[in-house]
């Protein structure tokens, strides 16, 4: 290696040397030498798969105050700042061209964007370790993964990216001409409980000529895992440019009759229900987060990119998610983030036993009726609060699933969000088109405590993919219909509503998903019918009432049924008109989009004229 600054033996001990050696790949070599110039670390730790290696990282993170021992075997906590528990959509930008804008996209120009942050990074690791890690996003020798590079001075985002995706730095080590996404994240500055404290230099930038993404004064995961939410605007451009789908989606296997596994995938705003329903126990879990979908011979083929799960706990309780429960109860490794430690042991809201009334939380030493110092009242733990595991640890895992480097053929594809009052609990669209345009296109769901900023606020989120969109959306739209076109065969598309409400009271539980799941599964294969109505396909009362028998031993009555599916007509046509004036203000946007949602509101204006505004489906059915 002839390069001038890795043969510097003070920032690069001989040991990580001689690793870096075994990599002959020039593009690895500048681009840390770049890094290692820019930001001054005193020292380097080059990370590769041995145990060793993971240990270290593991130890480093506990000796340095990132992580803190629970009681329960190979259980930590981590705090980021009070003011750090979200992704931070105001300071997370995708640099852009000069003059370029993207529609919902906050962008900056490429060279000034460079320059603020890059100057912001200038010795920003002096007196620190900077950490190399190599990964697989998506299964190793898939020819859906890419490889990637994270550095950082952070042991806790190196543990936790370590726990979520599969470290392959012997593919580099074989492989010197490996092309790779490069992620470079400092935590800055950290105050006397190890949190970023510069956070008025906060930024997350996406340089997506570069691949890469510049990432500073920032610990919460969400913003700093370089394989998580910063990889996924690299992996959507890409899909773009390629033909192919990269999906803010869960992907799960569903079982039928005569043990058939069906797969499908799901997209829903963060907090709105996505990892709870690939993790409904009786059913296979695969991913939870981000999927890769690829035209295989015209069947669509999907992989989870990940390997672990970054969960949120807060309502995690062990009747409605027995599946996580029993995980967060084993000596499986387990990094709790912003609960409430009170000794040694992690407690968080909604978790259906007493919660201790003082302990240690993300405000510091917490007390009940605390407040902070905007006067509000701090929660025992956040509700953005957060669990990593590792998905072996999930007994309905399905291993051969997550490992098939060709993907699980996807058969069906869902579509949910936070909507209180217009989408009935599940339905079936009527076609690729319908379902891609008016119900993935068109989700609207109230705003949660996954970002920064206010919460519950209906807010238009297509594809539940806006807050990582790095593409225009009338291309990625676009995209996305030609994508079914090709296929021989496409998956069904549904949508799902967990939180619609009467008086303000929900009308489903939350294990309702089980249900929803299997009428789905069942309507893929034809063996049940449904109710044509002007949104699609809703299920018969007397197909839900057994599922609800034999999936959750719960009776499900007429009223129930007719309450939830009932087609809440100037509720949806508002909705479209909404919809249709976002992509009114989008110049890129398909023809099929405004034509889908116009039939649409005709189709919905006939019923309204026939049937007045609020129709259940014993109305549609007797008429
Ligand atoms: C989400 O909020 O959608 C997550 C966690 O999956 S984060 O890494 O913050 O994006
Ligand atoms: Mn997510």
């Amino acid at each position: 290696m002839k390069n001038s600054i890795l043969s510097n033996r003070d920032t690069f001990p001989l040991s990580e040397l001689k690793k870096i050696e075994l990599i002959d790949n020039k593009e690895l070599v500048d681009f840390i030498t770049r890094y290692v110039e820019l930001m001054e670390p005193n020292s380097v730790f080059v990370v590769t798969d041995a145990e060793e290696d993971r240990e270290y990282i593991r130890n480093k993170s506990l000796d340095n105050g990132e992580e803190t021992r629970l009681k329960r075997a190979n259980h930590t906590y981590h705090f980021d700042n009070y003011y750090d528990q979200a992704r931070d959509k105001e300071n997370t930008k995708v640099l852009t061209k000069e003059g370029q804008k993207l529609p919902f996209i906050n962008t900056v120009e490429r060279e000034s964007g460079l320059k603020e942050v890059e100057g912001l990074m200038k010795g920003i690791m002096r007196g620190r370790t900077m950490l190399i890690g190599f990964f697989s996003l998506g299964p190793k020798e898939s020819p859906f993964s890419s490889k990637a590079v994270q550095i950082t001075d952070s042991y806790y985002v190196m543990h936790s990216d370590m726990m979520l995706y599969r470290t392959d730095f012997d593919y580099f080590a074989h492989h010197p001409e490996t092309d790779f996404l490069k992620f470079v994240h400092s935590q800055g500055e950290v105050d006397s409980r190890k949190v970023s404290k510069n956070l008025k230099e906060r930024r997350v930038f996406f340089d997506l000529e570069g691949n890469k993404t510049l990432s500073i004064n920032t610990q919460y995961a969400g913003n700093t895992v370089g394989l998580k939410k910063l990889a996924f605007r690299i992996t959507i451009a890409r899909a773009l440019k390629e033909g192919w789908l990269s999906e803010h989606m869960f992907l799960m296997g569903v079982n039928g009759k005569d043990h058939r596994v069906t797969y499908l995938t799901g997209a829903f705003p963060s907090a709105c229900g996505k990892t709870s329903t690939c993790m409904v126990p009786s059913e296979r879990i695969v991913g939870d987060d981000l999927t890769f979908i690829k035209d295989k011979e015209g069947v669509a083929r999907g992989i989870n990119v990940e390997n672990g799960v970054f969960g949120i706990i807060d309502g995690v309780n062990e009747a409605d998610d027995s599946t996580i429960w029993k995980v967060l109860f084993s000596e499986d490794e387990a990094i709790f983030s912003n609960v409430l430690v009170n000794d040694g042991n992690p407690y968080w809201n909604g978790m259906g036993i007493p919660i201790p009334e003082s302990g240690e939380n993300h405000s510091g030493d917490w007390k009940r009726a605390n407040k902070d110092a905007a006067g509000k009242e701090i929660t025992p733990s956040h509700k953005n609060a957060r669990f990593t595991v590792q998905l072996s640890s999930f007994s309905g895992l399905d291993r051969a699933a997550l490992d098939n480097k060709d993907g699980v053929p996807i058969e069906g594809m869902i579509y949910g969000g936070r909507d209180s009052d217009t989408w009935p609990p599940v339905i079936q669209s009527l076609s690729w088109n319908h379902g891609v345009i008016n119900k993935g296109a068109s989700i609207e769901s109230e705003t949660t405590a996954a970002a920064l900023g206010k919460t519950g606020v209906r807010t238009f989120n297509a594809m539940s993919i806006m807050e990582f969109l790095s593409v225009d959306l009338g291309k990625y739209l676009e995209n996305y219909l030609r994508f079914g076109a090709k296929l021989k065969k496409k998956p069904v598309i549904f949508a799902v509503n967990y939180f619609l409400k009467e008086d303000g009271e929900f009308l489903n539980d939350k294990v309702d998903k089980a249900v929803w799941l299997r009428w789905m599964e069942k309507r893929i294969h034809e063996e049940v019918g449904a109710i044509l109505t002007p949104i699609g396909f809703i299920p018969k009362f007397e197909d839900l009432m057994p599922l609800f028998r034999s999936v959750l031993q719960k009776d499900y009555t007429k009223e129930q049924y007719d309450s939830q599916f009932k087609i809440r007509i100037s509720k949806l046509i508002e909705k479209d008109l909404r919809i249709k004036e976002v992509y009114e203000g989008i110049k890129t946007t398909p023809s099929e989009v405004q034509e889908e949602l116009e039939e649409e509101i005709s189709r919905l204006r006939e019923m309204q004229k026939r049937f007045g505004d609020e129709v259940s489906p014993s109305a549609i059915l007797s008429n």
